[in-house]
C-alpha cells in the first residue's frame, strides 16, 4: 500500500468516527419527571466518554448549584456518568450536562426534573 493511500483510508476511517458523538439516551431522574428527593443524577449516553472531560452540573430554581462534587464514572459502564447531590427540597431543578466521547467530541445539554414535596 502506498504511503499516499494509507493516508486516505487513515483520514477516512477518522471522519466516519467523527459521527459517534455522545448523545443523551437515558437519565435519573428522567426529564420532566416528579420524583421524590434524588441523591444522585445518573446520565447514560450512546458512546463511551472521556470522565475527565465531561460534566454535570445541577441547580435548583433559583440558580443555586445542588450537585456536590464533579461528576464521576459509573463503575462497569464507560457510558455513563453520574453526580452526586447535596440535599434537595422540593421544587423545580434543571440538569446541565457536557459529554465528552472518546473520539473528543463534546456535545452539550440541558433538562428540568421536579422533586414533589
Ligand atoms: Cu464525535
Amino acid at each position: 500500500m502506498s504511503r499516499r493511500l494509507g493516508l486516505t483510508l487513515a483520514f477516512a476511517l477518522a471522519t466516519s468516527q467523527a459521527f459517534a458523538h455522545a448523545h443523551l439516551k437515558t437519565a435519573s431522574p428522567a426529564e420532566g419527571a416528579t420524583v421524590a428527593a434524588p441523591t444522585e443524577i445518573t446520565l447514560g449516553f450512546t458512546e463511551e466518554l472521556e470522565v475527565k472531560l465531561s460534566s454535570i452540573t445541577v441547580k435548583d430554581a433559583r440558580g443555586g448549584v445542588v450537585s456536590a462534587a464533579p461528576a464521576e464514572a459509573v463503575p462497569g459502564d464507560r457510558k455513563a456518568l453520574k453526580v452526586r447531590l447535596k440535599p434537595v427540597s422540593p421544587g423545580a431543578y434543571s440538569v446541565e450536562w457536557a459529554a465528552t466521547s472518546v473520539d473528543t467530541h463534546r456535545v452539550t445539554g440541558q433538562y428540568r426534573f421536579t422533586v414533589r414535596p
